[in-house]
């Protein structure tokens, strides 16, 4: 009997992460990335709440080939100017300076760059520990993805110097 219990137990566990409960295990949010700028680009952005982190998938086309592209969730969700100037700076609750994900020190809506491969299309996927899905102070809903010109040197203020603004999605609770 003992061992039945154990049994189901290791099952709800596995389960959790396919799930949405109450404490938002797989709730997920998407921006649907339109060309700005004068560009083709485009693409679909994912992400999903695991535990105290936020799983992200990229899937972006139209890029050039073989470049490099910073990649951030913008404050303002929204995307309705040409240049993309409209979704504001760089979502920030936390009033941090801007950087790499992997220094402390960095902005919530700091993604790594994203690269493209010959056909100008670039994927990707890693997670974030300063966003949520759920509600709250730090939640990506309601914001922007922007996709630049050129890469992200995670160092300049506040930016990371990487240009205009080539692509943007509101993030919608899906
Ligand atoms: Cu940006
Ligand atoms: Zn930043």
């Amino acid at each position: 009997m003992k061992r039945v219990l154990l049994g189901l137990a290791a099952a709800a566990a596995l389960a959790g992460c396919a799930q949405t409960g109450p404490s938002g295990e797989g709730e997920r949010a998407v921006a649907t990335l339109q060309p700005k700028s004068g560009t083709s680009t485009q693409g679909t952005v994912t992400f999903t709440q695991h535990g105290n982190h936020v799983m992200v998938l990229a899937d972006v086309t139209g890029l050039p080939p073989n470049s490099v592209h910073g990649f951030h969730v913008h404050e303002k969700g929204d995307c309705s100017a040409p240049d993309a100037m409209s979704a504001g700076g760089h979502f920030n609750p936390s009033n941090k300076p801007h950087g790499s994900i992997a220094n402390p020190q960095h902005h919530a809506g700091d993604m790594p760059n994203l690269t493209s491969d010959a056909s100008g299309r670039a994927r990707a996927s890693f997670h974030l520990t300063d966003i949520t899905v759920t509600p709250g102070a730090n939640s990506v809903v309601d914001r922007a993805v922007v996709v630049h010109t050129g890469p992200d040197d995670y160092q300049t203020q506040p930016t990371g110097n990487s240009g205009g603004r080539i692509a943007c999605g509101t993030v919608i609770k899906s």
